[in-house]
């Protein structure tokens, strides 16, 4: 590995000039401010000092030739294996000396492919990984394993390699802290709001059918009045005219919260006028199809009526990426402005919540973690739901 120093004002100028002398492959080692020496350095503005690296011979094994050596491999094996079955036929065809083919061979031959296959497929599919140190590289594919889009996870990489030092980058755990630390740096992150006297924050919930809508507005109404001794309204916005309210009907008996139902959006209007006396007003919308685009709008007139402080949309992390990506451009026409992640304790890997709030640019308020009211609830809180993400643990 060949090593060098770069000096420069800024750090793109330094970095710059490590890529002109050792090229595009070079990675930062680590960055330190210099300051200027002698008294009147104090007046001179600080200087930024890259540690720049590259593999030369390494480089070439590993990124091209990562993928070289497995092919090289495999083409080994497979003319390995053709000779051999030239050797069970005779020219015209006939089999001969079949019993003298030794079976376990074949079988163990076979698992040398499947290996070199599947070292291929790594290779390729996480090309850009090659160029980190190792226990980078190891943080990488932790994240990528928990389903952190690639791109996403380069970019996290990128930016602990540069905030830490050549040695701190050995440092499995210094390193695993700056991964968390990052994450919750790229996430934003909403504070609940306070009960205050001399408002009435509205707040409402909407996604789509059963992730969890109606539980999550119990459990909070259940927080605010026990809590912090909030006074509570509930509105369900009913535009199906269906049953659906009769769970929440049936929390709000046994809570002793006062509970209506807006079946117009001018019900909606006069239902949020008339509890202006209370602290928080939590609205739960029918879930409805949001492939239905009618559907969307109609619940619009609900929210628009309502005029709510903040409008929490509902994704439950179980669903796929690909789905809590269509979810989200389904209900953006109703401007939601904050997300709850719901069903956390059943996912099987949490990155889909970074890469969709990232993607989406919208605050984490909640995540929920059972079906248990009003406990299964949690603020989103930085270092929670970055711990949760790169470790899956809820601290
Ligand atoms: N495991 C788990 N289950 C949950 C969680 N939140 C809600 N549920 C369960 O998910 C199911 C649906 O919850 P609801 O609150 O009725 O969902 P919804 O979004 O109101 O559904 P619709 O009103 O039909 O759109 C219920 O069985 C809940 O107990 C959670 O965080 N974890
Ligand atoms: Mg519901």
């Amino acid at each position: 590995m060949k090593v060098k120093k770069f000096v420069a004002p800024t750090l793109k100028e330094a970095t710059e000039m490590m890529k002109r002398e050792l090229g595009e492959d070079a990675i930062v080692l680590g960055t330190r401010r210099i300051r200027q020496p002698g008294i009147f350095g104090f007046f001179k503005p600080d200087l930024i000092e890259v540690i720049g690296a590259i593999e030369e011979e390494k480089v070439k094994s590993k990124n091209e030739s990562g993928a070289d050596n497995a092919v090289e491999l495999l083409r080994k094996m497979t003319n390995e294996i053709e000779a051999k079955r030239k050797n069970l036929f005779s020219d015209d065809g006939q089999k001969v000396e079949f019993e003298k083919y030794n079976y376990t061979e074949i079988k163990s031959e076979l698992e040398e492919v499947k290996q070199a296959l599947n070292e291929l497929t790594e290779h390729l599919k996480y090309k850009g990984s090659a160029q980190y140190p190792s226990v980078l590289k190891k943080a990488f594919l932790n994240l990528v394993e928990k389903e952190v889009e690639e791109e996403l996870a380069n970019k996290i990489i990128r930016t602990v390699l540069m905030k830490l030092s050549g040695e701190e980058l050995r440092d499995e755990k210094l390193v695993e802290s700056e991964v968390i630390n990052v994450i919750s740096e790229i996430l934003r992150f909403s504070k609940p709001v306070k009960p205050v006297r001399r408002k009435t924050f509205v707040l409402a919930f909407i996604g789509p059918t059963g992730v969890g809508k109606t539980t999550t507005v119990a459990k909070l109404a259940a927080i605010y009045k026990l809590f912090e001794n909030a006074r509570v309204a509930l509105i369900s916005a009913d535009t199906y005219r269906i049953a659906a309210i009769e769970q929440l009907q049936t929390f709000a008996n046994i809570a002793n919260i006062p509970m209506d139902v807006a079946y117009t959006p001018e019900d909606m209007s006069r239902l949020v006028r008339k509890h202006q006396d209370k602290d928080i007003i939590l609205i739960d919308t029918v879930g409805r199809n949001q492939r239905q685009s009618e559907h969307i709008s109609e619940l619009g007139k609900f929210i628009k009526s309502a005029d709510p402080d903040e409008v929490h949309l509902v994704l439950s992390a179980t669903s796929s990426y690909k789905n809590m990506l269509d979810v989200y451009n389904r209900f953006k026409s109703l401007l939601p402005n904050r997300l709850i992640f719901s069903k956390v304790d059943e996912a099987v890997s949490l990155g889909y919540i970074l890469n969709v709030a990232y993607k989406t640019k919208l605050p984490l308020s909640y995540i929920t973690t059972g079906q248990n009211v009003p406990d299964d609830i949690a603020v989103a809180e930085p270092k929670v739901i970055a711990n949760l993400i790169y470790k899956e643990v809820l601290i």
